[in-house]
Parts: structure tokens; C-alpha cells; sequence
């Protein structure tokens, strides 16, 4: 899914999803194209499931050019998965974990599937690592930040050019269940969630600016079976010290077991 920073669009999915819960963060235009760094801490509890994509996005200052960056969890027995991507025309990448084509259209897409674990702390970053002075391109990374060893892992690797820039404050991060099939069985969209943090926007400078909750969107979709017996969302979002909390699945408790799949 790619939200751009002026117009809210989503792809079609099997679903009834018209949008995906998405929180976006306060900016600060004063900074915009001074940035060259973004990262987000988070951390998956548990609940092994596939499905879910829980992506931050940034954006290409001045531009409607969008990256975004995050992890995927993945069921018991397999290994878990982070993406890392950019939209529009002028991106390339010849690092191995990357192709050409971003959700269908132009841009890059990287990912790996790597064991990053349930129940730790995990900051995802994107940062400018390399720049041509000649011709204005920069080159982003995105990489995986174990906490508590430090040990990093590259996610991927590309170059814009120079009508990019640098990058803006704001952005969001985005609860999309991409790939769903409902059962009479599982009836209700699978029980997962991400604790986020808020954004933390390096600039050129070397100052630093962290960003808090600008507004929730995309709360009230009646996406699945639980959520439209309970007339309430089945994909929440709130508030907690320093981030946020997206609960994917929070009625199935109470639901599962005397709904039909839609
Ligand atoms: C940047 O330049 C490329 C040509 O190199 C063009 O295709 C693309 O649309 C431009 N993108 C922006 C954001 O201006
Ligand atoms: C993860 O980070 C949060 C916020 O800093 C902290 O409260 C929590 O104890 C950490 N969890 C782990 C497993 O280290
Ligand atoms: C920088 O860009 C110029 C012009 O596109 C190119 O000739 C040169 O090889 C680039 N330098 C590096 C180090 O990639
Ligand atoms: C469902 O909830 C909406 C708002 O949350 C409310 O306007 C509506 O009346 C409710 N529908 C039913 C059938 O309770
Ligand atoms: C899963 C995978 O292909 N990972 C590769 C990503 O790229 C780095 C190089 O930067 C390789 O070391 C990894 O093996």
C-alpha cells in the first residue's frame, strides 16, 4: 500500500479494506529537506501470523515521492520478513536484496526474510549513506537495529536522484493486512500486534527531531465478520508513552465462534 502525503489511496485488495489503519506524526516544515535520517523502534509481542505489513513511511521533501521501510511477521516455523521500498521515476538499485518495481508501478523494492524475534525491541532505519556530489543522487539504506545487541542488518540499498532531495518530517505508519482469506472456521481477520514508536528525524546538522501523534486514520473500517457484529473496528489503534499501539484482531475473543465469515 502506498499512502501519498496529499492523497490518501489504497490498492484493491480480496478484502473489503478500503484503507488501512494508518498513524501519522507531526511535522515540522522549518526542517523539511534537511533530513537524512528516519528511524522507528518497535516490537511485535507475538501472535505468528502472515498477513501483516506494519510499514513507516517517509517522504521525498518537496516532491510526492514516498519510501517506506518495516517488518512483516510470519508464521511458526518460518522465517520473518522486513521490506524496504521507494515509489516514482529515477530510483535504481543494483544491490542484491533489491528489484525493480514498487507495488506494481516504478521505484525499488527490497526485502529479506530474516529471524528477527518476537517480544524484542527493533529499531528500522532509513539513511542517506552515500552521496554524488556530481550529479545531486543519493544512495538510502534501510536497515534492521537489534536493541539490545546493536547488531545491524541491511535490509536493502538505493539511489534517487537528485529531484529527490532530502527528506521531510511527518509521515505515518500503517496496520495494512495485505493477503487475508476468511474461513468458517477463522471467520475475523488474525490476531497480531506492533507497538510503535514515535519517529525520530535526523538532519543534516546533526540535531535531531522526534516527532509525536498528529491524528489516527481509517479506525472505523468494518473490514471483517467480529467487526461488523460488534459494529467497531477490528484493526485498533491508541495511545501509549513515547508510541502507539496497533491490536489487530482485538474482538475475536468475544466474537469468533458465533460469527460467519462475510
Ligand atoms: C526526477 O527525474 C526523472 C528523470 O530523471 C523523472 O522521470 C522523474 O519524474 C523526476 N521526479 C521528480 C520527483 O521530480
Ligand atoms: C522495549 O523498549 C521499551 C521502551 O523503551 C521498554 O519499556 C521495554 O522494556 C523494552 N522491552 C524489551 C524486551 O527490552
Ligand atoms: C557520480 O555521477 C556522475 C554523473 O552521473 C558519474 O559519472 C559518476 O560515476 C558518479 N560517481 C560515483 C562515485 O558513482
Ligand atoms: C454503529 O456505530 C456507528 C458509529 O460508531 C453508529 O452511528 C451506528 O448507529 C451504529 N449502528 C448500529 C446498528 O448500532
Ligand atoms: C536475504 C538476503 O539476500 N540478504 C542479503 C542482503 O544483502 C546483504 C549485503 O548487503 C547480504 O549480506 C545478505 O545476504
Amino acid at each position: 500500500m502506498k499512502l501519498s502525503n496529499f492523497l490518501v489511496s489504497s490498492s484493491a485488495f480480496a478484502l473489503t479494506y478500503a484503507a488501512s489503519p494508518s498513524i501519522w506524526f507531526t511535522g515540522d516544515n522549518r526542517i523539511s529537506g534537511q533530513i537524512i535520517k528516519q528511524t522507528q523502534k518497535w516490537n511485535i509481542p507475538g501472535d505468528k501470523v502472515t498477513g501483516y505489513y506494519y510499514g513507516t513511511q517517509f517522504f521525498f521533501s518537496g516532491t510526492n515521492e514516498i519510501g517506506y521501510y518495516g517488518p512483516q511477521p510470519r508464521p511458526e516455523g518460518t522465517t520473518n520478513h522486513l521490506a524496504f521500498s521507494v515509489f516514482g521515476y529515477g530510483p535504481y538499485s543494483d544491490h542484491p536484496n533489491c528489484s525493480k518495481s514498487a507495488d506494481g508501478g516504478p521505484g525499488v523494492s527490497c526485502a529479506i526474510d530474516f529471524p528477527w524475534e518476537y517480544g524484542k525491541n527493533y529499531t528500522t532505519e532509513v539513511a542517506r549513506t552515500a552521496q554524488n556530489d556530481t550529479d545531486g543522487s543519493n544512495r538510502w539504506t534501510g536497515t534492521l537495529i537489534d536493541d539490545e545487541t546493536g547488531q545491524r542488518v541491511v535490509i536493502g540499498e538505493y539511489w534517487t536522484p537528485q529531484n529527490y532531495s532530502l527528506l521531510t518530517t511527518g509521515g505515518n505508519t500503517f496496520d495494512e493486512l495485505y493477503t487475508w482469506e476468511p474461513t468458517e472456521s477463522k471467520p475475523c481477520i488474525p490476531q497480531n500486534t506492533y507497538i510503535g514508536f514515535y519517529p525520530v528525524y535526523h538532519l543534516t546538522d546533526g540535531s535531531t527531531f522526534t516527532a509525536s501523534i498528529d491524528n489516527f486514520a481509517n479506525l472505523n473500517v468494518l473490514g471483517d465478520a467480529c467487526a461488523r457484529a460488534a459494529n467497531e473496528s477490528n484493526q485498533q489503534a491508541y495511545t501509549i508513552p513515547g508510541g502507539f499501539v496497533f491490536s489487530n484482531g482485538v474482538l475475536n475473543v468475544e466474537y469468533e465462534g458465533h460469527v460467519k465469515p462475510l
